[in-house]
Order: structure tokens, then sequence, then C-alpha cells
């Protein structure tokens, strides 16, 4: 009978272990529904292209960034209409700023450019200025009375230095000049009240005439090699008048300008009469649109009435070709001749009635100051400052750049630094 009980036992006994393998199995597809899932993960890739639509929204800020591109574009006028839009995204939003910044760079180079040139002019004028103020706690009188030897050491004339002097001291008195910068500053603001000459408003035509006259060897026709290579290079029509015709040399000299510039050059038979060239050249010029005709002229002593007789007529004849030529009339001055020049030109304005000063040979003297005697004693506007003997080194006269680089201190503290 024990036996037969053992057996219903270890039966019920198996039959509870299947009862719960079976509910165990049961229960296991449960969780391996979860590692289903892995499985089943082509199912999940669905959502995934619908996350990649709103990826799709990354490249549209790209299609919006030309929007935003186009108004910084409008500040930076030339380069943003480009096709790669993308491109000009990072580019545009970087210089946005920038570039307002920058806007002084081009006149900042322009005055170390001219500083360059007038490297000997500063020494002598900025440079003794300088040490003279260094530091001076206070500017008292003895100062500008020191002020005046190194002001006519650089050729600022006589009349001139009394009336900057005149100025300051009267700033002195009324407690203005508290300082070494004060000092600097009402000395920048003199130079640029005397700098600042009109150009007289005279007629124009086409072409433009200028007549280029002074003494000897002052650089008459190198500047107009330089003139014409300037505006031929501005895309001008330059014709250019051999009215020195006393030497053979001089007509040649500008030939070889006129080759090298691509300007044609007008000339008469060696000795031929200055007025007749000067007349056929305006009327050859007329012909051909030129834009400009510069008149070269033999250099002539402002003391020699017959010559000054002679450059007179040249002028009336110019007139004769066409009405209301010669436009202009430059003095060519040697800025090394000093105080001497004043004395010619004021000579030559008597005869010519001059509309502008070119002062050649800035590069070789230390008395720059010479430019602002011409300003003040001759009223006449400088028009350009020769700076050597290349085309290149001819610049058009800027009184504010001027000032800055004879007379700038922040630059030259820069510069040091
Ligand atoms: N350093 C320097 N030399 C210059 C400048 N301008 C002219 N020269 C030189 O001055 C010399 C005389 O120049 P020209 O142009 O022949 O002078 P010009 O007034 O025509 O002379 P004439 O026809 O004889 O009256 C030349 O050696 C030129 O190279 C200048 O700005 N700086
Ligand atoms: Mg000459």
């Amino acid at each position: 009978m024990e036996n037969p009980a053992i057996i219903v036992v270890v039966g019920l006994i198996v039959a509870a272990l299947v009862y719960f393998v079976f509910l165990k199995k049961k229960a296991l597809p449960e969780t391996t529904s979860t590692t289903a899932k892995d499985t089943a993960r082509p199912e999940r890739k669905e959502p995934e292209p619908v996350q990649r639509e709103p990826k799709k929204e990354t490249p549209a800020p790209e299609k919006a960034a030309p929007e935003k591109a186009a108004p910084v574009s409008s500040k930076k006028p030339a380069p943003p209409e480009s096709l790669p839009s993308t491109d000009v995204v990072p580019s545009e939003s970087e210089p946005e700023i920038p570039a307002e910044e920058e806007a002084p760079a081009p006149s900042k180079k322009d005055v170390s450019e001219l500083r360059k040139g007038l490297a000997a002019s500063r020494t002598g004028f900025f440079s003794k200025l300088k040490a003279l103020f260094s530091g001076k706690k206070e500017i008292d009188p003895a100062i500008l009375e020191e002020m005046e030897a190194v002001l006519l050491g650089a050729d600022v004339g006589v009349k001139t230095t009394q009336s900057i002097l005149e100025r300051l001291r009267d700033k002195l008195s009324k407690n203005e000049l508290a300082d070494e910068d004060a000092l600097w500053r009402a000395l920048r603001v003199e130079a640029s009240r005397i700098l600042s000459v009109p150009s007289p408003k005279g007629s124009t035509g086409t072409p433009h005439v200028i007549l280029m006259v002074g003494v000897n060897g002052v650089g008459k026709t190198t500047t107009i090699g330089k003139l014409a290579t300037k505006w031929h290079g501005d895309g001008k029509k330059v014709v250019l008048a051999a009215g020195d015709t006393f030497r053979a040399a001089a007509v040649q000299q500008l030939e070889v300008w006129g080759k090298r510039v691509g300007a044609d050059v007008i000339k008469g038979k060696d000795g031929a009469d200055p007025g007749a060239v000067a007349f056929e050249a305006t009327t050859k010029a007329q012909e051909a649109k030129a834009d400009y005709l510069l008149v070269d002229t033999a250099g002539r002593l402002h003391t020699k009435s017959p010559l000054m007789d002679e450059i007179k007529k040249v002028k009336r004849t110019i007139g004769k070709a066409m009405e209301g030529a010669p436009h202009e009339t430059w003095l060519v001055l040697d800025a090394t001749t000093g105080q001497n020049g004043l004395t010619q030109a004021a000579m030559f304005k008597e005869a010519l009635d001059l509309s502008g000063v070119v002062l050649t040979k800035l590069d070789g003297t230390a008395k720059g100051g010479i430019v602002l005697a011409v300003c003040d004693e001759l009223n006449v506007p400088v028009r350009y400052i020769g700076l050597g003997e290349r085309a290149e080194d001819l610049r058009e006269f800027n009184t504010v750049d001027f000032v800055e680089a004879l007379l700038g201190r922040d630059a030259d503290e820069a510069e040091a630094a």
C-alpha cells in the first residue's frame, strides 16, 4: 500500500512541477517580448524617419539664412549677392560690426604713407616740438617763445609763425592750453586753419587745360608725367603739350613720359614759339576729346620780365584756341628752396593769377613748414605734393591727412610702442 501512496505523492509533485513549469513558460513570453521588441525594430524604425523629418528643419534655417543675410549684405555693398548663400552667412555675420569700425582705416594708411614721405620734415619739425613740449606739466609763455625758433627753422615763415603764436598766446591767456595735449591740439587746429585755402571756382571744359609754370628745375615736367600717370590710370585721356621749346632735351623728356603713360605729346619744331605749340595742342586735344591737356613750359626766373611776359602770352594764346582755357594755372615750387620760393610764388601769382601750387621735393627737406607759409602768405591752395622722383610719388593735397602726418601725435606714439 505504501508504494502506491508514494507513487501518488510523486505523481502529485510531478504534476505540480509540470504546472509551475507551464506557468513559467507563460510568463516568459512577456519578458522576452521586451527582447522581441528588439527584433521588432523595423517597426520602431518607422518613428525614426519621423525624427529625421524634424532634422530636415535644420536645413530649413539654411534656407532662412539668405533672408538673414540680405539685410546684412546691404551694409556691405559689393560681395554679398554672390550665389553660395551658405558662404555668405558666416562671412557676413563676422564682418558686420568690424566693417564700421574699420571705416577710418584707409585714412590711417594714407597718413602713414604720407608720413614716410615727410619723414625728414617730421624730424625737423614735429620731433623738435615734441622734445620741447614733453615733460612740461604746465604750458607757459616761455615754451611759446621757444616754439618760435622751431617754426621759423621749419620754414613756416615769419608772418605765419607770428600769426600762429599770437593765437596760441591768446588761448594761453584764456587758460585754454592747460597741458601738452591741449597745446598739440591747438597747433593742429591752427595748421588746419591755415592750410584750408579754398580752390578758386574756375571754369572747366573738355579738355580741362592746366598750364604748368615755375622757375628752372623745380619739377614741372616730372609733375606733368606724374599727373598724366595718375589720370591715365583713372581711365582719362591725357594729352601733353611740349611748351618748353627752349631746350630739345625738354621735349624728349616729355616724350619719354608720354610713351610711358600712353599719352599723346604735341610738340613743335626746335625753337618754335611756345604759344604756337600750346595753341596747336589745345586744338588737337579738343579734337581728340581728351579729358586733360597738361601744358609744359620752360623754367623761367620770376625776375626776368621778358620771360614773364612770354608766359602771359602763352596763357592768352591757349584762351584763343579754347574759350575759358587754361582752366587752371599751377605754379610748381621746389620745397627745398624755402622762403625764396615764396618770393617766386608772389611774382608768378601777380603775373598769372594762379589757381594752385604743386609743392615738389618735400621728401628732400626737413622744412615742410613751407606748406603753411605758401597757403598763408599766397592764399593759393596747394593741390599736389611731390614726395619723390617716381611716377607714384605724387599726392593730392589733403589738409587733414597732411596735418596728421606732420603733427599727429597719436600715431607717432603708436609707432614707438
Ligand atoms: N626728390 C624729388 N625729386 C623730384 C621731385 N619732383 C621732381 N624731382 C626731380 O627734380 C629734377 C628736375 O625735375 P624736372 O621735372 O626736370 O624740372 P623742371 O621744372 O621741368 O625743369 P626745367 O624744365 O629745367 O625748368 C629731376 O631730377 C626730377 O626727378 C620730387 O617730388 N622729389
Ligand atoms: Mg621741364
